[in-house]
């Protein structure tokens, strides 16, 4: 008799969510990655928003590129839909999966390399369009996968372990992500497990694209002194705009809170993100607001977190094509062709 097979029934004792599954049942395989990489900490806080949003691991439609972070989507949501696609390419392998089935929920997991390197055309792309997609970008200032080189993430100054200097620099990308049209944009920590938390839950919410610049440090080739993009360097500079909240449509909104120092966003499925403002000035509704807030972090040597800017109002890409309801790849042929009459006599009309 093989046991190979057997499906895996959950412990009477674990806690299931509302669809009655466990939180290991969002889980993935085992992680490949060094011990202590940031990236396993983001890939656990996935697998936590999910379960406990009740997400149908069915709906979800996991995207990639290349790089240890384009790994991650291996090690969560087994059940889910997956593509790992080409270095720097996913933006696109998005687009044309959410076109032909814009009922899926889309996450896509990019790393630094892959997003502002060779995949920064694609990126802007993407950005503009405010294509309903989680995209998160796991920053750790290097190419992991091909042993730490210097990605355009990189700030002026910092050193590699060989104590090579960057002498060119960064690319912000939650500043390219605000300008170029993004509609829900911060800047998290993988340390930092409450914060992105909450952000990961309302970007579930959201609709439109969702860009999460999160910093999650490279323990083999990008942790030392030196670098800006350690656990040490963040943990010191990490300076919040705002402290995120979030509350689900299935929770009842309570409404003990001060609007002269919390900004409570409605979400699109009716639950509510929280911001409790920590910079009191800080308005995340202005784009040049949030783009000179991060400009002038960077002059500072700031890491600035939070939400830096949210639009729940601007029509996404999927709402502006104007979609039949039925997703495009599930419509049979009759719909998505002319009948052989009507070309005929389109034929004839042009004869
Ligand atoms: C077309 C192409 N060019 C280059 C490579 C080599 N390559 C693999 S991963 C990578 C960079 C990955 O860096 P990043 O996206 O930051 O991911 P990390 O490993 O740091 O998580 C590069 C340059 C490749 N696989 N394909
Ligand atoms: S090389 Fe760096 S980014 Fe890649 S798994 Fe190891 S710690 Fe993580
Ligand atoms: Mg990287």
């Amino acid at each position: 008799m093989s046991f190979i097979n057997k499906p895996k029934v959950a412990h009477p004792s674990l806690r299931t969510n509302a669809l009655g599954m466990t939180r290991r049942q969002y889980e993935g395989s085992m992680s490949t990655l060094c011990a202590g990489c940031g990236h396993d900490s983001i890939t656990a806080a996935i697998v936590e928003a999910c379960w406990g949003l009740d997400m149908r691991p069915e709906q979800l439609v996991k995207l990639s590129g290349i790089g240890c972070s384009s790994k991650t989507p291996a090690y969560f949501m087994s059940r889910s839909h997956s593509f790992n696609s080409v270095h720097g390419r996913m933006p696109s392998v998005a687009t044309g999966a959410l076109m032909a089935n814009h009922t899926m929920m889309g996450l896509g997991v990019s790393g630094d390399g892959d997003t502002a390197s060779i995949g920064f055309g694609q990126f802007a792309h993407l950005m503009r369009r405010n294509l309903p997609l989680i995209y998160i970008i796991e920053d750790n200032g290097v190419y992991g996968l091909t042993k730490g080189q210097f990605s355009a993430t990189a700030d002026l100054g910092s050193t590699l372990k060989t104590g090579v200097i960057n002498d060119l620099p960064p690319i912000d990308t939650c500043v390219m992500a605000v300008e170029l049209g993004a509609t829900f944009v911060g800047r998290s920590f993988s340390g930092d497990k409450k914060q992105l938390l909450a952000m990961l839950k309302a970007a579930i919410a959201h609709r439109g694209t969702v860009m999460l610049d999160v910093i999650s440090p490279c323990v083999t080739f990008n942790d030392h002194e030196g670098s800006t993009k350690s656990y040490k360097y963040v943990q010191e500079h990490e300076e919040a705009v705002n402290e995120v909240g979030f509350v689900p449509s299935f929770e009842e909104i309570s409404v003990d809170y001060d609007p002269g120092t919390t900004y409570d966003v409605e979400m699109h499925d009716g639950s509510h993100m929280r911001l409790r403002k920590l910079h009191p000035d800080y308005n995340p509704t202005s784009r040049i607001g949030a783009v000179t807030a991060l400009m002038e972090a960077h002059e500072k040597g700031e890491v600035l977190t939070g939400v830096f800017y949210v639009d729940t109002t601007k029509p996404s890409f999927t709402d502006m094509l104007n979609l039949v309801d039925e997703p495009l790849a599930t419509l049979p042929e009759s719909r998505t062709r002319p009948s052989r009459q009507v070309l005929d006599q389109i034929m004839q009309k042009h004869q």
